[in-house]
């Protein structure tokens, strides 16, 4: 399967702030800042931020902190409100930790527009977009609950505590799977969105019960250790269900590491946040919260419908 580059050949400014006449309707730059730099999911988000702001006039700077940690991403947001874009896009890394730089960045008149993850109090932001993660984290109960009719022991690799994504996904699993009696819900570990650390976690869970029937990795990086875990601990017969679809986890699918991936649709979420940033600025009809869907990727549709929600690479 190969997995599309993206190129859109959008207009990314050289230097944040070039053309952009802070303030009235001349200024149509657009500031992303992803979660973390180099992960497919935001990769792909960047993808449909620059597809969409081509269409519409605007300019593209994308920026991510090297870890998805909340101290190396606030620097990123106060440098960008004051450069003063027109709008930013952002993941926020941490619930509590991004809620008052976002709210400066808001309070310095940019629209504000969260994709993907969110922050306790969401009322400064013009738009909200993100999959409905709940959701996901009950659809990959039901995958693990589809191989392993049976039940049995299960366990949730996650990040950290305090991201909205992540924790939803938790939320949903969780729920599903204590609301079915022949599970037995081990609770969550957190991996700091280092596969090494996942992979770690993995075989230390199946060292201590190595009658686990199914794993759920809640992002891409715990996906990838995940896999790396069960393989290092040559246990057979372990269902992985994976958050997202990067070029890893089709890998591990295809090799049948791991069962199913809930593939989001991050060039979407980007788009539609390029949309309702534009509305904000022309005075149009904002959409306050915007859910986007999911597609279970299986080995058995990633020639079809599965193959295409796969993430782009680069
Ligand atoms: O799962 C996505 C994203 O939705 C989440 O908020 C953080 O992790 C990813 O970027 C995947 O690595």
């Amino acid at each position: 399967l190969a997995l599309a580059a993206c190129s859109t050949g959008a207009p990314t400014a050289s230097s944040s702030g070039s053309g952009s006449a802070a303030g009235g309707s001349t200024n149509k730059t657009i500031a992303f800042v992803q979660g973390v730099a180099g992960d497919e999911f935001y990769i792909t988000m960047k993808c449909g931020i620059e597809a969409k702001a081509k269409e519409l006039g605007y300019t593209v700077t994308t920026q991510g902190p090297q870890k998805f940690d909340p101290t190396l991403q606030k620097p990123i947001v106060d440098s960008v409100t004051a450069s003063k874009p027109a709008a930013l896009l952002v993941a926020p890394t941490d619930v509590q930790a991004m809620q008052a730089p976002l709210q400066q960045a808001a309070a310095a008149g940019i629209k504000v527009v969260l994709v993907d993850t969110t922050v306790n109090d969401p009322s400064f932001a013009v738009s909200q977009i993100s999959s409905d993660n709940i959701g996901g984290g009950k659809a990959a109960f039901d995958a693990i609950k589809g191989a392993k009719p049976s039940g049995g022991k299960v366990l949730v690799i996650s990040v950290d505590p305090g991201i909205s994504t992540t924790d939803a996904r938790v939320k949903g699993f969780e729920d599903a799977a204590k609301a079915d009696s022949s599970f037995q819900y081990l609770g969550v570990q957190y991996s700091h969105n280092d596969p090494a650390t996942a992979a770690n976690l993995v075989s230390a869970a199946l060292q201590k019960d190595p009658d686990i029937v199914g794993i759920f990795a809640t992002n891409l990086f715990a996906a990838e250790g995940s896999a790396t875990g069960v393989r290092q601990a040559g246990a057979k017969g372990v269902t992985i269900v994976g958050f997202d679809a990067g070029p890893n986890q089709i890998k591990a699918l295809q090799d049948g590491t791991v069962q199913a991936l809930v593939a989001q649709q991050p060039d979407t979420i980007g788009s539609d946040g390029v949309e309702q940033a534009d509305a904000a600025l022309t005075g149009g009809s904002v959409e306050k919260k915007i859910q986007t869907g999911f597609t279970i990727i299986t080995k058995d549709n990633l020639s079809g419908e599965g193959g295409k929600a796969a993430y782009k690479s680069t």
